[in-house]
């Protein structure tokens, strides 16, 4: 297992990589607020159902949820900064720092449980594709959810390589003035260095947007390797569904991003009934 380092024991190396996995000030005093100096810091990477993924300043390791806050119901979203106890063969969540933003389903009768899909976002990618999803007023529902959020919206129109950018980025425009646009393609790179510095060092950002847009693809290419698995084109054209969960990734240096599933859940939060 990864070893645990004490908020106490801390040190300027330790410390820099939190704020590459968007530590700040904030849950530093949240941490220290439980008054506990052998609590550790961590993010949620990935919830398993059973245990979650969670970013340490050495590495990740899994982790399961305390028993208090088992009992208490609490849920834990993708995003969270969370304290770990060291536990018996792996750290537990121990608590849950305070979320500086949430992105909610607007539904409000949903579950509690079910009710945040990414905690402390600071930017939302709108991601739409030029291959024929594009619909600007799928881009303005979608905007509303990004606005509920308090994180900044981006719309970015993929797949530029197989589109008329030009008049999607005018529609865009057109429906979400002053909202940055923009055309992107992850087959030929472009755009994608706007996408680095729309996020930035030490920010998060979510990813949103019908299944078989590009999400994962992005990702990919942000992160330089193949952590995720991507979906062929059928013959219809439509992406084939593959990413099954939220996850977290750590681009150093670039900020942390967030892929999410797409279609289901973005139809719930946007009050929608087809996307
Ligand atoms: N032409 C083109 N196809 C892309 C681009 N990005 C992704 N795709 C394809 O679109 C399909 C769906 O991509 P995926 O990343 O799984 O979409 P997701 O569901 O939004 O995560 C895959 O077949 C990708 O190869 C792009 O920039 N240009
Ligand atoms: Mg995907």
């Amino acid at each position: 297992m990864t070893r645990l380092v004490e908020v106490s024991e801390l040190d300027s190396d330790t410390v820099a990589w939190l704020y590459e996995l968007g530590w700040n000030s904030h849950f530093a005093e949240s941490l220290a607020a439980l008054g506990d100096r052998s609590l550790s810091p961590g993010r949620v990477g990935a919830d398993y159902g059973a245990d979650f993924l969670v970013h340490l300043d050495s590495g990740t390791a899994r982790a399961d949820l305390s028993r208090e806050l088992r009992t208490a119901g609490r849920h834990i979203a993708v995003g969270d900064w969370v304290a770990l106890r060291a536990g018996g063969d792996r750290p537990e969540i121990a608590a849950v720092l305070d979320r500086q933003s949430a992105i909610r389903r607007k539904t409000p009768d949903m579950e509690v449980s079910e009710q945040v899909l990414a905690a402390n976002v600071d930017v939302i990618f709108i991601a739409t594709a030029l291959d024929g999803d594009f619909n600007p007023r799928r881009v303005e529902r979608l905007l509303t959810v990004a606005y509920q959020s308090g994180a900044a919206p981006v719309v970015l129109l993929t797949k530029a390589d197989a589109g008329d950018a030009e008049a999607a980025l005018a529609e865009t425009r057109a429906v979400a003035p002053g909202v940055p646009a923009l055309a992107i393609s992850s087959r030929t790179g472009e755009g994608l260095d706007g996408v680095r510095q729309a996020i930035g060092r030490g920010r998060t950002a979510v990813l949103i947007g019908s299944s078989g847009v590009g999400k994962s693809t992005l990702i990919n290419r942000l992160v330089g390797s193949q952590h995720l698995r991507t979906g062929a084109v059928h013959r219809s054209g439509q992406g084939r569904h593959v990413t099954t969960r939220r996850e977290l990734f750590v681009l150093p240096g670039e900020g942390v991003v967030i892929d999410t599933p797409g279609l289901r859940e973005i139809q719930l939060w946007a009050g929608e009934e087809a996307l």
